[in-house]
């Protein structure tokens, strides 16, 4: 996973050091060829500065550091510009106030244009006669010094441009940012961990340094960013107006600054509009939220009943390549203040200002964003922010203790409320609305499930049923004593029994199941029917991470997944699936997997659409859930439940379709359905022995045996993990 990690260009030495200057220069000048001299004058707010202020600052520090320092007979382009483009160096004078850079309308874009020119015609020299060996670490802190300020450039234009009534796009053909999908918590192992730079050679600034050792309690933290549809659902449940969600200061910050939503949120009618670089689109729910502060952040993750991660945190989770998101979207605000790391020492001269003196007020960031330039970033880099701002690109990834605290209730519940809205709000925000079927099963679901496995057009239990009948007594032979049986998604256990009855060796059963109910009397019936095997229930959703019970460590286990209920997933979520299930059933184990098999498609139709409308009560019972448990008023009766088969990606899909235009409230938001507008609530892949088998490859698993039926095809494999 993540091999893009962090593209290690390191910043050029020796000869590339030429070719990385002229690249560096060509670039920056190419970020503002769509920009007028007016927009590269203005300021808009103190902490922003023009274009043209960046243009000629980052040429004013290798004017200053390396020209006019270095170079014998330099003459400086214009003696004034020492005085109107140094940043805040102390050491080497005076300067124009930060917030007043907008007054700065001389030198005019074409001065500032010309002195580029000459500070490079200049650099030429030193880079031609070669005379710069002693200079490289000053070229190289240039280079990543404009890199930095290409950033810039991109948040402060995108701002100025989002005070303007007229609502610019930077660059219509911006792109728009990535899907973040539905976040997991990854268990870290803490204990005594090394972070900073290790001053390898490659380039580092001096607040990564000096590496060094951090002690970390175990904890978890999301593998992907908190999404825009997340953050409705904290917009929807008082997130702005509860102030025991909040820092006393950001509390302060919210009300002074009247905050609603993230920086460039704008309210249209029913939903949400978000500005960037391409102009004003509607906010998209799956992406990552983003251009919010630290308060905001920490108030989220107090909301998500979670926290952020410390940057050791950060640093040691990145590192271990479990974490989407690293460095391609957008900074993320972490729990640790921007102080020096234990040994701490500035570089000597000028440069020393470079970060130390900025270390106190602010919180460190980590990852990096969709504009900072590639190869920019890496693991060690610390960005940082004062906690009140909200101009740059930044979001939040939550982290977690991996031990829930001595006292108060377990957030268990409160985690599945807030899943399930969250999930609301992404998936009717979408384009194409769509739902995940793991939240047909409350109750009613799962009963309404029990009874379409009973209607004669859905015969896929049934010939599971008979067809593990005759296979179980050979699987026998295969499962060594005292084996620990674990069944995925095990509703009532009926097709256990056979497994059970056929295998006497199992001792100890588990099943786990997401519906508390009904695993608790599936459960109840095998204690009673085997008592002779420990039964332990699991209530989980397996499709995030579980862990079985220390009692059965170390023991033989084999998984039990039928019903072809890994149809249901996206082959992704089915890869990711079967190798979290090899990593938790250990070495040496074994899956007993069901499929449903491709066949004719109007009888998979039939299938999905019986004449008794047992499956159309159970589409549309996740409506009725919906205004259960999140306030929902979704009138069934206008909807209508739709099967059909996509020959393309070879699955039986489930739609609700609305049959007049409809503006339905969830979860504390409005979403329109236009007539005809269809909400996708199921998948049900169907395979080929050759098609499951290469996907099971994918995780990591072989195929040692598969039986079929012949009457409505359906397989049952016997898989093998290959770690094991
Ligand atoms: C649980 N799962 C395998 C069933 C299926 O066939 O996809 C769920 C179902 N949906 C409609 N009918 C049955």
């Amino acid at each position: 996973m993540n091999a893009q990690l962090f593209p290690r260009r390191g910043l050029p030495t020796g000869s590339d050091l030429r070719a990385g200057y002229l690249s560096l220069r060509a670039k920056t000048l190419a970020l503002t060829s769509g920009l007028s001299a007016e927009d590269m004058t203005v300021q808009a707010m103190a902490d922003a500065s023009p274009a043209k202020w960046h243009l000629a600052h980052t040429t004013w520090f290798f004017e200053t550091f390396v020209l006019r320092t270095y170079l014998p007979g330099y003459a400086a382009f214009d003696d004034s510009y020492a005085f109107l483009f140094n940043s805040y160096y102390e050491s080497v004078g005076p300067r124009q106030p930060r917030a007043q850079r907008g007054h700065l309308t001389r030198p005019p874009l074409a001065d500032v244009l010309a002195y580029r020119e000459h500070v490079d015609r200049h650099m030429q020299t030193v880079f031609d006669c070669g005379a710069y060996t002693g200079l490289e670490d000053i070229i190289r802190l240039g280079i990543a010094h404009e890199e930095q300020h290409q950033e810039l450039l991109l948040m402060d234009i995108l701002y100025l441009f989002s005070r303007s009534p007229l609502k610019p796009a930077y660059d219509r053909a911006w792109p728009s940012a990535a899907a973040a999908g539905v976040a997991k918590f990854q268990p870290m192992a803490g204990g005594l961990v090394s972070i900073g730079d290790a001053d390898a050679g490659g380039f580092a600034f001096d607040n990564e340094r000096p590496r060094h050792k951090v002690w970390l309690e175990p904890f978890q933290i999301a593998d992907r960013l908190v999404t825009n549809g997340e953050w409705l659902a904290f917009m929807g449940d008082g997130g702005y107006s509860r102030p025991e969600l909040w820092l006393s200061e950001g509390w302060d910050q919210v009300q002074s600054n009247a905050w609603e939503a993230p920086l460039y949120w704008q309210r249209m009618g029913e939903s949400w509009q978000e500005f960037g670089l391409a102009g004003m689109a509607p906010v998209d729910a799956a992406a990552a939220v983003s251009h919010i502060s630290y308060y905001e952040a920490n108030a989220y993750a107090r909301w998500a009943r979670a926290r952020l991660p410390t940057e050791a945190e950060w640093e040691t989770a990145a590192r271990s390549g479990r974490l989407q998101q690293v460095d391609d979207s957008l900074w993320q605000w972490t729990a640790s203040a921007y102080a020096p790391y234990p040994g701490f020492r500035e570089a000597s001269g000028a440069v020393g200002e470079y970060n130390g003196k900025f270390m106190i007020n602010q919180m460190v960031l980590r990852g990096g964003a969709s504009v900072t330039p590639r190869g920019h970033s890496r693991p060690t880099y610390r960005n940082f922010f004062a906690p009140d701002k909200r101009w740059q690109f930044a979001g939040l990834r939550l982290a977690r203790d991996a031990k829930p605290p001595a006292h108060g209730k377990a957030p268990e519940a409160d985690f599945a409320a807030r899943d399930f809205a969250a999930h609301v709000i992404a998936g009717l925000s979408r384009p194409q609305k769509a739902l995940s079927p793991k939240y047909f099963y409350d109750a009613e679901g799962s009963r309404l499930f029990e009874e379409i496995c009973r209607i004669q057009e859905y015969p896929l239990t049934r010939i599971e049923t008979a067809l593990l009948r005759n296979v179980a007594p050979q699987l026998a032979h295969s499962i060594p004593g005292d084996a620990v049986l674990v069944e995925f998604g095990s509703g009532a256990s009926e097709k256990t029994r056979l497994l059970l009855d056929a295998v006497p060796q199992i001792s100890t059963y588990i099943p786990i199941d997401i519906s508390q109910s009904a695993l608790d009397a599936g459960a109840e019936r095998i204690a009673a029917a085997y008592p002779r095997l420990q039964v332990i229930p699991l209530t989980a959703d397996y499709t995030q991470d579980f862990k079985l019970p220390a009692t059965v460590r170390g023991r033989p286990k084999t998984g039990f997944f039928p019903g072809s209920t890994i149809g249901n997933f996206t082959h992704a979520e089915a890869v990711d699936f079967l190798r979290r299930l090899a990593a938790a059933l250990g070495t040496e184990s074994r899956l007993i997997l069901g499929v449903d098999l491709v066949k004719d498609p109007r009888l998979l139709v039939r299938a999905y659409d019986d004449a008794a409308g047992v499956t159309a009560r159970f589409n549309k019972n996740l409506l009725i859930r919906i205004n259960r448990e999140l306030g929902g008023n979704f009138d069934v009766d206008a909807f209508e439940h739709l099967a059909l088969w996509n020959p393309d990606l070879q699955r039986v899909e489930m739609h609700l379709v609305s049959t007049v235009d409809q503006i339905i409230q969830a979860a504390g938001h409005s979403f329109a359905f236009k007539a005809g507008e269809r909400l996708h609530t199921e998948n049900s892949h169907k395979f080929t022995i050759e098609s499951i088998t290469s996907l099971a490859a994918t995780a990591g698993w072989s195929v040692l045996r598969h039986w079929s039926s012949v009457e409505h095809p359906f397989a049952i494999l016997e898989l093998e993990s290959r770690s094991g």
